[in-house]
């Protein structure tokens, strides 16, 4: 069966004796009757070696495949093979083997040392995220804040696998937990979320917009999607710049549905950039439930059109997470251009402060919270792996402390001197 979008180019293939068989991602086209076809662009590309090869061919389809094998005579008189060569581009196209390498090797072989490492920055984001939220409710943290909570394992499982300081990170205004994770000191942000002179923008930007181009981290977007192109733009410098370095931009289901993104795609792939699209989807865009707002709720999928290779992973669990990581890392770090990753995650908490989220059940978030949450998932691991409760519980001690120190800092430290008010103001005449 194919579907009815992809009839025409069914036919088109059909006539030329190609076989169309469905494949995890959507459909694999090779020749009937030539085993060889598919090895050129095998070979040529690792992901593909690994995938399964093709079924061997039936021998009714012989004299067919001889035909579509046989050179055809263009307009300009030379004779090329254009059905192979579309074939053997299709085969090159490595939408289905980023996401094959991926269903094969599904969870990172971290070490004890590693996992810890992971569930101690994740309670850092749960605690810290739970502290933003009393402060605000305290009338200490004023304008927008949009909490992270539920959604730490994306963060936490991708950047651990970036180089900091070296590749960079940017996303839209659910911020503060990507800066956790990317390592940047929890007191600066905290101290930016009550507007202090000693926050990470000097207490002028607040929770929507952090910047810190010493970690790379190029913010902190209120306005949604727009963090995209800026992402591809510091994708280019990479580039440009030959620096070995990738950017990973981060934005929502809610988000992918604008036209930005799409031009931003087709110019990443047409100029191979090194960056990573990943869309955390949430389930929500404020009070939009995914199904009620987007045509294609597989968000990794949309990428197809641009020949960006998608990725389907559980952002739930944070060594799913850094294994599809690795696998994403080593096709852009290649040169191979972008890879789009849909991270299926949750909000535990409603959109912002200010959202008293009455479009879905308490049944819904609390059966998320029992059975998916991603702290409660590492801690599960690490449990079985025998490392000791008094272990955890000291991380968990450790961490509560960081985070009552950074609140205090940022209660107490001075608001901005007056003066700021004349700094980072972009005053142009044209
Ligand atoms: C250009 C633009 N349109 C609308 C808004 C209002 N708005 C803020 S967040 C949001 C929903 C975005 O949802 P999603 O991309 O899924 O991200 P999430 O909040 O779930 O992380 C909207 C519509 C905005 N900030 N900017
Ligand atoms: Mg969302």
């Amino acid at each position: 069966m194919v579907p009815d979008n992809r009839i025409g180019i069914h036919k088109r293939f059909a006539d030329a004796d190609l076989r169309c068989e469905p494949v995890a991602l959507g459909y694999r086209l090779t020749l009937r009757s030539d085993p060889t076809e598919p090895e050129a662009a095998r070979k040529g590309n690792p992901d593909l070696a690994k995938s399964p090869r093709p079924r061997a061919n039936t021998p009714a389809a012989k004299p067919a495949a001889k035909r579509a094998a046989r050179p055809t005579a263009t307009a300009s008189g030379s004779a090329e093979p254009i059905i192979a060569s579309s074939v053997a581009d299709e085969a090159a196209f490595a939408l289905r083997s980023l996401q094959q390498a991926h269903a094969n090797n599904k969870r990172y072989d971290a070490s004890d040392e590693e996992l810890l490492k992971f569930y101690e920055q994740m309670v850092l984001i749960r605690r810290f995220e739970e502290k933003a939220g009393q402060l605000y409710g305290l009338g200490l943290i004023g304008g927008f804040c949009h909490l992270y909570i539920g959604q730490e394992a994306v963060a936490v499982g991708l950047q651990s696998a970036l180089k900091e300081g070296h590749d960079s990170v940017i996303t839209g205004y659910r911020d503060h937990g990507h800066m956790l994770a990317y390592g940047i000191d929890p007191k600066v942000i905290m101290a930016e979320l009550t507007g202090r002179g000693a926050g990470i923008s000097r207490g002028k930007g607040g929770s929507m917009h952090m910047f810190s181009t010493e970690h790379k981290f190029y913010g902190g977007h209120g306005i949604v999607g727009a963090q995209v192109p800026l992402g591809a733009g510091l994708a280019f410098a990479h580039k440009y710049r030959n620096d070995g370095g990738v950017c990973m931009a981060y934005f929502g289901d809610g988000a992918s549905n604008q036209g930005q993104v799409y031009e931003t795609f087709n110019m990443a792939a047409l100029w191979k950039l090194p960056i990573i699209f990943v869309v955390e989807n949430n389930g929500y865009a404020m009070g939009t439930a995914v199904k009620r707002g987007s045509a294609e709720t597989h968000f990794y999928r949309r990428g197809t059109a641009f020949r960006i290779p998608g990725m389907d992973v559980n952002g739930m669990d944070v060594l799913e997470v850094r294994q599809a990581a690795e696998v994403a890392l080593e096709y852009v770090r290649a040169g191979n251009g972008p890879v789009l990753m849909e991270l299926k995650t949750y909000r535990y908490r409603g959109h912002s402060m200010s959202d008293p989220a009455k479009y879905r059940s308490r049944e819904e978030v609390q059966e998320m919270r029992d059975n998916h949450d991603p702290i409660e998932g590492a801690k599960a691991e690490l449990l079985k792996r025998g490392v000791t409760e008094e272990k955890i519980k000291e991380i968990d001690k450790r961490i509560r402390q960081v985070v009552a120190e950074s609140a205090d800092f940022a209660e107490t430290s001075p608001e901005p001197d007056v003066a700021e008010l004349y700094t980072d103001v972009l005053v142009e005449t044209y």
